[in-house]
């Protein structure tokens, strides 16, 4: 369990320093890393804020994955003016300094090699990476960083590719083919930047089985979930749901080793800035209480260590149906509750499987016409013990 630190409170604040050092076993330099911090100037390196964050991981038995090292964000304007040559040489220099610093250090497990090299849509970025040396930038980056760190975990890293969608297939596709050509790729980071407000991404399990698939890890990386401040209620309570899922989506793959929060307070946060009117996104809140959202990460650990889940979800309500087309039409029920959390339902005509939905509404697709259909839907738990005699 991570958290990523910011090099002021850490240096200044004793409340921060203590759940810092206590309450995670892994941390992420939130800024201290990247490349405008570490290599402001070219071949001046700077490692003040990069060993401080380093220095502490080993006064409380931590680990560090280490971020980032090619990004196209956060990178001085004397990087982006190079041509192609002299970036391709100032990548290999900068991860060689950066990753080999620490090579030896037990403390620093893994590192983010390459970050965001995807858009919005999962067609590579039009950053200066991809510009001036193709996509060719991506293999040549880890096998610099294997070099630098043969011990080191090399992960990709990427927001939005959580859940099955084009940007994760996208993903997917890459690592295969990296991999493919003998490209050390060892893991795969899914950043985790989730709103209440724009529902909880599809298939994630899947998604992280996927990947698992082609033999690499797979961390939730940079883990915050915002909200429309002010918080209330119920949206702490729809928040700390979302943080359960996503532990439990990790805990249900061998293959996802951990789960890091960006940050941990909400005093500080990168998301206020970024998305004005929208905040509150960790679970901490801005004094250091803990939220909901801490309550339920801590017992979605604690069920998936050494407690099994026995108790199934309830039964979910009757499904309604609507918008009936020709082939189609969609299906909604009353959610089902859970002693941790519901995870997801499937809907069946029978024992054929039509349809699985993270959320109590799906569309069906692909149905006959003039065919009259029975369905029932069952509800799935973090332990997938489904819920109880499937109700027509
Ligand atoms: O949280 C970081 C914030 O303090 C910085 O100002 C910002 C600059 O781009 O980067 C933030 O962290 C980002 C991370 O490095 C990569 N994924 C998205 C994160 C949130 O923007």
């Amino acid at each position: 369990m991570g958290a990523a630190l910011a090099t002021s409170p850490l240096a200044g604040e004793t409340a921060y320093r203590t759940i810092a050092g206590t309450e995670f076993n892994q941390i992420t330099a939130e800024n201290a890393m990247k490349w405008d911090a570490t290599e402001p100037s070219q071949n001046q390196f700077s490692w003040s804020a990069a060993d401080a964050i380093v220095n502490f991981a080993t006064q409380n038995g931590q680990q560090v994955h280490g971020h980032t090292l090619v990004w196209h964000s956060q990178t001085p304007s004397w990087v982006q003016n190079l041509g192609a040559d002299a970036l391709r040489s100032a990548m290999r220099n900068h991860i060689a300094q950066v990753a080999g610093r620490y090579a030896a250090n037990p403390a620093v497990v893994s590192w983010d090699v390459v970050n965001e090299v995807f858009d919005d849509s999962g067609n590579m970025r039009d950053s200066f990476w991809y510009q001036k040396l193709g996509d060719g930038y991506i293999a040549d980056a880890f096998r610099a960083a294997r070099a630098a760190d043969p011990d080191a975990r090399l992960c990709i890293n990427d927001y939005n590719v959580e859940g099955v969608n084009a940007k994760s297939t996208a993903m997917y596709n890459l690592v295969k083919s990296l991999r493919a050509q003998n490209v050390p790729v060892d893991c795969v980071g899914l950043q985790s930047h989730l709103a209440i407000q724009y529902g909880f991404p599809g298939q994630v399990q899947q998604n992280m089985q996927r990947f698992a698939d082609l033999g690499v890890e797979v961390r939730v990386t940079e883990l915050d979930i915002r909200l429309q401040t002010p918080r209330d209620a119920s949206k702490d309570a729809q928040q700390a749901t979302y943080y359960t899922n996503m532990v439990n989506a990790c805990l249900a793959v061998s293959r996802c080793s951990g789960i890091t929060i960006w940050g941990f307070t909400d005093k500080y946060s990168w998301v206020p800035d970024t998305f004005p009117g929208q905040g509150a996104a960790l679970i901490y809140d801005e004094g250091y209480n803990r939220k909901p959202a801490y309550t339920a990460v801590h017992d979605a650990l604690a069920g998936g260590g050494t407690t099994p889940d026995t108790t199934p979800p309830t039964v979910p309500g009757t499904p309604a149906v609507s918008a009936v087309t020709a082939s189609g039409a969609t299906l909604t029920w009353a959610a089902s509750t859970d002693n941790r959390a519901v995870t997801g339902y499937d809907v069946y005509s029978g024992t054929a499987k039509l349809g699985s939905s993270a959320s109590s509404s799906l569309t069906l697709t692909g149905l006959s016409p003039q065919t009259a259909y029975t369905v029932h839907v069952v509800a799935r738990d973090g332990a997938r013990s489904p819920s109880p005699a499937p109700r027509p």
